[in-house]
């Protein structure tokens, strides 16, 4: 058994202990199992299997004896017998937006639901809005959750496919026959969520190539294959189209299978209206006209064969790249690398699974020079969080730690991810945020408020001098839950107006604000953090989605202000204060 499917089994028990009210420490503790398994940094499933899983915190004697079952056997006799009468097909009820394991062991009991398909019928049919506890308002609620996620049924967030794209793409690079690999599509254009991979490759071999492809261990079943493309699909579900090319024409194959369709439109009249014919094959000079075939080696030849800079993949939307491209080089977009800390990180002390040590350790090993923590505060009871006394607790805490940095080569900045109360107001007074380095304000409840409302509650928080960012501004959850009514706009013109810096949540879950709105925030003077609101140490790496996501929003490293170094971010994080 993999460490992903054991994950997958604690997660899962935990989900039926609550379903059956156990004991919430138990229930607690098979979470926090799950979330070790997954962040472990060495082959746990070996050492389960040699039972040397001794030592490693936040796995008790309980569960490092199931971990040995599971790496032993295969399976898991505890589990089988939680799960008895539960079908796969059970567990996505757990997904759905407005419905708990309280509300699901209701429906389990009463109508025998065991599938979101079962409890679409039962709300459709009015019968659910007669139980006690539901209501015809829930129901509604519900049908939307369920409406939402069949309109995104065929999507996949960037954590879905991102490590199978880079698997992929790493096989065929070994291929020996295959001179030149990329992916294109909507992936490579950095998109959000992506319908399909697509790769593309050049060979003299196409049909030996299509067989060794549609043959990777990952491929579940074949949609279909011909002599130089084939569809797959993998299995999580995510389809993959594989078009082989020949060297010559693999620029052209690589611009175009990269899109957006509306961009390659666009490029396509710019090369008619210059007399040649732009598509997957090549640039030709149209019949009749006396221009002379430019040539392309490769892709960044045909851009310039029609008189523009560069454009990359990410900016390939139609959205005035190709206008502008045509009068200047576009703006060097934000690199990982350029990344020097994080702000918006949690850990034990709110609802993260490891220690302040531990997640400074990991920002130090990628390469960081600091760290920001932003625990949860008290309103968000749910999340575990602090009150003002555990919060200047923490603070003391990471005072003493940053002590420990020689040469102040690394730091801590000591801070909260404040609740913007219902009325606008925030979870802690003046006093308590003015002993913090910086505070992130986020909405965590009051999601139906009207949009002028809440609009006028988001502003109103950032008119506090010590907010020093907005914490994801629309408060999506990609392909389970839609952002609330804000008006993005009016907030943009707020945070330029105030100081206040907007978060880009690096979360792949999140990418919240939205890339398409960040040009606008740029031309505003308003910047950007790009925060991973990591909750383990390997969520830090989630800086990888947000910058794609930068960079689909123009961004340079110039908007970013985790791209200051540590001697001068200090400084940009009083800016709003001290201009008062
Ligand atoms: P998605 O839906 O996330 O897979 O988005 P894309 O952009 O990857 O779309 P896909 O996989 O259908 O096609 C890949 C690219 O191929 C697309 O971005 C542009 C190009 N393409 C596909 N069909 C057409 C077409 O009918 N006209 C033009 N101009 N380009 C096309
Ligand atoms: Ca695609
Ligand atoms: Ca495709
Ligand atoms: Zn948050």
């Amino acid at each position: 058994m993999t460490a992903t499917e054991a994950v997958t089994i604690f997660e899962r028990i935990a989900l039926l202990m609550e379903l059956k009210e156990e004991n919430p420490f138990k229930i607690r503790a098979y979470r926090t199992g799950a979330e070790v398994v997954e962040n472990f940094p060495g082959p746990i499933m070996q050492l389960a299997e040699k039972n040397e899983l001794a030592g490693i915190k936040g796995l008790g004697e309980a569960l490092r004896d199931k971990l040995h079952e599971m790496a032993t056997t295969g399976g898991l006799g505890f589990y089988d017998k939680l799960r008895e009468g539960f079908s796969d097909d059970f567990f996505e009820l757990f997904e759905v937006q407005g419905l708990g394991p309280k509300k699901i062991k209701v429906l389990h009991e009463t109508f025998g639901i065991s599938s979101v398909a079962d409890l679409k019928r039962v709300c459709e049919s009015g019968e659910v809005a007669k139980l006690a506890g539901f209501g015809s308002k829930t129901v509604v609620k519900l049908l939307e959750s369920l409406a939402f996620r069949e309109t995104h049924a065929q999507e996949f967030r960037g954590d879905q496919v991102a490590p199978l794209a880079e698997e992929i793409l790493g096989m065929l690079r070994l291929h020996p026959e295959i001179t030149r690999v990329s992916v294109a599509g909507s992936y490579r254009r950095g998109k959000e969520t992506v319908h399909d991979l697509d790769f593309l490759v050049a060979t003299r071999e196409p049909k030996l190539v299509i067989e060794d492809f549609v043959g990777i261990p990952q491929v579940q079943s074949i949609l279909g294959q011909g002599e130089t493309k084939a569809s797959v699909l993998l299995r999580n579900g995510l389809q993959c189209d594989l078009r082989a090319v020949s060297n010559a024409q693999f620029p052209f194959a690589l611009q175009y299978f990269t899109g957006s369709k509306e961009h390659n439109v666009t490029l396509r009249q710019r090369a008619l209206d210059r007399g040649l014919s732009l598509n997957e094959y090549g640039l030709k000079p149209v019949e009749g006209s006396n221009t002379v075939e430019p040539e392309v080696m490769e892709e960044g030849d045909i851009y310039r064969a029609l008189g523009l800079s560069w454009i990359e993949p990410e900016l390939r939307e139609n959205s005035g790249e190709i206008q502008l491209a045509e009068k200047q080089p576009l703006p060097k977009l934000v690199e990982l690398s350029n990344l020097r800390g994080v702000f918006h990180n949690h850990t034990t002390w709110s609802d993260g699974v490891a220690s302040l040590e531990a997640m400074a350790e990991e920002a130090q090993e990628l390469g960081l020079q600091y760290l920001g923590i932003a625990d949860h505060s008290k309103s968000s009871f749910q999340a575990n969080g602090l009150d003002a006394v555990r919060l200047l607790k923490q603070v003391e805490e990471i005072r003493a730690l940053n002590a420990t940095y020689d040469g102040g080569h690394f730091k801590i900045f000591a801070g909260s991810e404040v609740d913007i109360l219902k009325d606008g107001s925030l979870d802690f007074d003046d006093e308590v945020l003015s002993q913090l380095d910086y505070v992130v304000a986020s909405v965590h409840a009051s999601f139906t408020l009207p949009e002028a409302e809440m609009t006028k509650r988001i502003i109103k928080a950032m008119e506090n001098p010590y907010v020093t960012m907005l914490g994801h501004v629309s408060g999506r959850l990609l392909l389970q839950r839609p952002p609330y009514a804000v008006d993005i706009a009016a907030v943009i013109e707020a945070a330029a107006a105030t100081g206040t810096i907007i978060e880009l949540n690096a979360s792949p879950w999140r990418l919240d604000m939205d890339w398409r709105w960040w040009k606008l925030a740029k031309e505003k003077g308003v910047k950007c953090s790009i925060n991973p609101d990591a909750h383990s140490p390997r969520g830090l790496q989630d800086i990888f989605y947000g910058i794609r996501a930068a960079r689909k929003g123009w961004l340079t490293r110039e908007d970013i202000i985790n791209c200051l170094p540590l001697s001068k971010v200090d400084e940009f994080l009083r800016a709003k204060f001290l201009s008062r």
